[in-house]
């Protein structure tokens, strides 16, 4: 018996995004493709039990095999992260946040976190977020001008509000993240930092990074995005915190972790223990360089200029288009990404002027500047002839081409 004898409305939608990951170029700079290892390991017998607790504490018997993955997935992340103590049991990023802030904060207490309409996160305190609920959110931001991070607000602002955790991280900045300016602004406040590198944790292990996890009390991640991992978070931390961490995770929020997600967390990060993973985090890096200068041969303005990591930022001002225009012709070109409100953005976020691009998924299908320069063209041309739909057409059949010899997935076809 397989799925599609006993589900087939579920094994035709898994066919269909199986064809859509494989035939789009897939632009958003947080997602990327899991290796048939990471898929196998998800789609295993380790999703039936239950193991709450952690490896040789657990309250279920039967946790032996559980005890091994697990403590795989920790000493791995330790060695790759060089963290003293690491928690992966987070169902994702916003629980790993959510961990660290119940460890450390009372509801009450002022965060210092990077402005969401400049590129921080929904747990750094959105207002309808559980981060923007429970605690006082004072936001630092880019400079007008070079739309960089602006250190110095970001010290007046503590030295004013003597947050009790600073938060830096982002999920749409395209520079290099000063970790140790941030760590000089917490001291001089008696501050923790955290640091949330859900986006880079994969250039920060290959070392195209500046690595916080020497200079921070905590750090969070994704597995998901640079790290090409299963969807999920982790938590790092000194061995101070590593007991009041673990009891946040659980039972401070969750339940019975995903066992088989924990598993398959161990397999990326072997993956990413590799000498091939370092070369391929330097290729990502290389081809949003390349990304970039294409765009702006085609006449787009990107903020801050450019780009230091995996993703870009695209200002559509100019252009006299939103970025909910844009990524919706660039979807029917076969291309996806996603709108994203630029720094000072006129626009509300239902519309945004700009659009984010990120190469980590394009870049392990084994893309290089010269494909980038491609796509930097078509881009162009779709922003340019947005009405036009027989243009739209063409380069959709362009793109599929292009994807087409850069084939993903093959064994689960074959
Ligand atoms: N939703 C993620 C992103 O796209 O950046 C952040 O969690």
């Amino acid at each position: 018996m397989n799925l599609w004898e006993t589900d087939r409305d579920i094994a035709e939608a898994i066919q269909g995004e199986l064809k859509r990951q494989e035939e789009d170029i897939i632009l958003i700079a947080s997602e990327n493709y899991v290796s048939p290892a990471v898929l196998e390991t998800l789609g295993s017998v380790f999703t039936n039990k239950y193991a709450e607790g952690y490896p040789g504490k657990r309250f279920y018997r039967g946790c032996e095999w559980m005890d091994r993955a697990e403590s795989l997935a920790i000493s791995r992340a330790k060695e790759l992260f060089g963290a003293e103590h690491v928690n992966v049991q987070p169902h994702s990023g916003s629980q790993a946040n959510m961990a660290v802030y119940f460890a450390m904060l009372k509801p009450g207490d002022t965060i210092l976190t990077m402005n969401l309409d400049h590129g921080g996160h929904l747990t750094h305190g959105h207002k309808i977020n559980f981060s923007g609920k429970l605690y006082n959110v004072v936001s630092y931001g880019v400079d007008p001008d070079s739309e960089m991070i602006d250190y110095d607000q970001a010290a007046r602002l503590a030295r004013e509000y003597r947050p009790k955790m600073i938060v830096a991280g982002a999920s749409a900045y395209p520079r290099i993240i000063h970790f140790d300016r941030f760590r000089e602004i917490a001291d001089d406040v008696g501050a923790y930092l955290m640091a949330d590198i859900a986006h880079i944790a994969g250039l920060i292990v290959a070392g195209y990074h500046p690595d916080p996890i020497p200079l921070s009390e905590f750090v969070t991640l994704t597995n998901h995005k640079t790290l090409r991992g299963p969807r999920g978070g982790m938590v790092l931390c000194r061995e101070e915190f590593a007991k009041a961490i673990n009891r946040n995770v659980f039972p401070g929020i969750q339940g019975g972790p995903l066992m088989h997600v924990i598993a398959a967390k161990a397999v990326a990060l072997k993956e990413a223990q590799q000498p091939e993973f370092k070369e391929y985090q330097h290729q990502i890096i290389l081809n949003a360089a390349a990304l970039g200068e294409r765009l702006k041969s085609n006449g787009f303005r990107l903020v801050s200029g450019g780009s230091d990591n995996h993703l870009l930022l695209v200002d559509l001002r100019e252009k006299g288009i939103s970025g909910k225009a844009a990524a919706l012709a660039l979807e029917r070109a076969g291309i996806c990404c996603n709108r994203n409100l630029i720094p000072f953005d006129p626009s509300p976020a239902s519309k945004t002027s700009g659009i984010r691009l990120g190469t980590p998924a394009v870049t392990t299908r084994g893309m290089k500047e010269e494909e980038m320069k491609l796509i930097g063209d078509w881009i162009g041309e779709v922003v340019k002839k947005i009405d036009d739909e027989n243009a739209i057409a063409r380069i959709r059949r362009e793109t599929a081409e292009l994807t087409g010899s850069f084939p993903m997935y093959q064994c689960i076809r074959d």
